[in-house]
């Protein structure tokens, strides 16, 4: 078939995973009436797993009284100030399960799973413990990372446990692992965005922890199908059971994995990674230990907000110390301009950039790597037609601009601050090319649409495949342009301001 023909990528992020109309069979789920706790909805797995709980009442299904006498006088007390959570375990027939209840616009959910023969959530109340006891003596997110990898390997008992990052572009990268050696590494590798695709990102913001015990099951449908509530699909999306997307259970095979589990790590409300779990053969992770891995990683975020915000406020200090400098220089010197070109380490220092110019009608002065005054004075042009109030930056000009190609060896990195409203005027700084090596977990644009069935499959191999880099600079931080924005503010504002006075003053 003709390639246009083919499902796109795109269409990974259109998969409503949280109305998969089933659940994942460890469990069993039901939805109950808040006011008078009969069945709404429930998992076709009932009888098998809450035999003797729920029980035929011709055709449809109701709860036991006897059996459900404690469980709901305590969902009558809770459902007063639910603002915790309910949890519980109760003891249906000879086996012992966990319950869980929140309240959702389609009922009172109730998830039943098999009690952990390994304790209540105290359990773990000790290795967490120790763990925000230690957490304040790293020494940064690297250091963070590797522990908390580890910490959760020997909570959960998984084969492999990563530490994954995101960047812009929600690509990511596996910056930390642990493993017993079952399974291969995956240190230092990335993986592109549509592996996991942006409703799952946004899911994963709401819902922190998800388990997947055995990638080969079959799901469990919801009876009825809709909620008889509102007559629509039934959203799962904080169900701990349910069903996930076919498309990730295939990944999952085709990467020699059968169990999963994954945690969310959200710093600055923005999804920042995530733990992600793996073994070889299937693992149910009781809901005591899965709950304090999401701990954890709640830990482990408010940890990597607080090395940033240190970072960046001590970066900004540096910088701040430079343009305190440069700018009293520059307001005593013959003009901005040549007081620049006078202190070119403070100059260059206030961006970390190699080369940096300035530019504005009848001059062009540079210090430093910079690409040619034609060049730079056609990017000024550019700029101007950008009508930017604050910073520009880029990491890759050769993307953003049709002149960037030529100039990408001296300037693939640039940091622009107008300096005038009326003409092309700007300071600029720049950055070198950088070529990296990216290895990649499989080739990103291996095709993954299959012309056998016309479906997207996930790609079938995550052997290292090595990207070159080009035309890319290393990023600009944050602070730094910041720091660019506020010295053109002060040049702007208090430079150029008091130049214009002399000027008066002279005449
Ligand atoms: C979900 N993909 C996921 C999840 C992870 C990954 C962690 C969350 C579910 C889980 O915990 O297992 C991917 N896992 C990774 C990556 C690493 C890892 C990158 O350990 C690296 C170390 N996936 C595809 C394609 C599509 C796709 C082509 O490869 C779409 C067509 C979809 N992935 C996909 C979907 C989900 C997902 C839809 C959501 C699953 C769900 O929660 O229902």
């Amino acid at each position: 078939p003709d390639a246009s023909e083919l499902p796109s990528l795109d269409l990974c992020a259109q998969e409503p995973i949280r109305i998969p109309g089933g659940i994942q069979p460890h469990g069993a789920l039901l939805f109950l009436d808040e006011a008078d706790f009969a069945v709404l909805q429930y998992s076709a797995n009932v009888d098998a797993v809450l035999g003797g709980l729920i029980v035929d009442d011709g055709g449809s299904k109701v709860i036991e009284p006897g059996a459900f006498a404690s469980l709901r006088s305590d969902l009558a007390a809770w459902l007063k100030r639910p603002d915790d959570s309910f949890e519980q375990s109760i003891l249906i027939g000879n086996n012992r399960h966990h319950v869980s209840a929140q309240r959702t616009p389609q009922g009172l959910m109730l998830e039943f799973e098999p009690a952990s023969a390994h304790g209540g959530n105290e359990a773990h109340y000790a290795k967490l413990r120790r763990f925000v006891d230690n957490a304040e003596s790293y020494q940064g997110t690297l250091e963070l990372a590797d522990a908390v990898a580890r910490e959760v390997r020997d909570l959960t008992g998984f084969n492999r446990v990563m530490i994954y990052r995101f960047n812009e572009q929600w690509d990511g990268t596996v910056i930390a692992e642990d493993g017993d050696g079952t399974l291969p590494s995956y240190l230092d590798l990335r993986f592109p965005a549509t592996d996991i695709p942006v409703q799952a990102r946004e899911l994963y913001l709401q819902n922190r922890i998800r388990l997947i015990p055995n990638a080969t099951y079959e799901p469990v449908p919801l009876v009825p199908t809709f909620s008889p509530v509102d007559r629509q699909p039934t959203d799962l999306g904080s169900s701990a059971l349910r069903s996930v997307s076919p498309i990730h259970l295939e990944y999952m095979r085709n990467m020699g994995t059968a169990a999963s589990m994954s945690i969310s790590l959200i710093v600055d409300g923005k999804l920042w990674g995530l733990i992600s779990c793996h073994n070889a053969e299937p693992l149910h992770v009781p809901p005591p230990v899965r709950n304090a891995a999401e701990f954890l990683g709640r830990i482990v975020s408010q940890q990597i907000a607080g090395f940033d915000r240190t970072n960046e406020s001590r970066q900004r200090l540096g910088f701040k110390q430079i343009e305190t400098e440069l700018i009293a220089y520059v307001s005593r010197a013959a003009s901005f301009q040549q007081g620049l070109v006078e202190r070119p380490r403070q100059w260059l220092g206030i961006t970390n950039a190699q080369g940096a110019s300035v530019i504005t009608e009848d001059m062009v002065l540079a210090t430093g790597s910079v690409p040619p005054s034609t060049a730079m004075r056609e990017l000024a042009t550019w700029l101007h037609g950008l009508k930017l109030n604050g910073p520009y930056s880029t990491d890759n000009l050769a993307a953003a601009w049709s002149g960037g190609s030529a100039i990408a060896d001296l300037a693939s990195g640039l940091l622009a601050v107008p300096i005038s409203s009326l003409h092309p005027s700007f300071i600029m700084w720049f950055r070198p090319e950088v070529v990296r090596t990216v290895n990649w977990g499989g080739d990103p644009k291996k095709p993954s649409v299959s012309e056998v069935d016309m479906r997207i499959h996930p790609r079938k191999s995550f052997e290292t495949w090595k990207e070159n880099v080009r035309d890319h600079s290393a990023p600009w931080s944050t602070a730094e342009i910041q720091s660019a924005g506020e010295f053109r503010n002060a040049v702007v504002n208090f430079v150029l301001k008091r130049a214009e006075e002399r000027a008066e003053l002279a005449e």
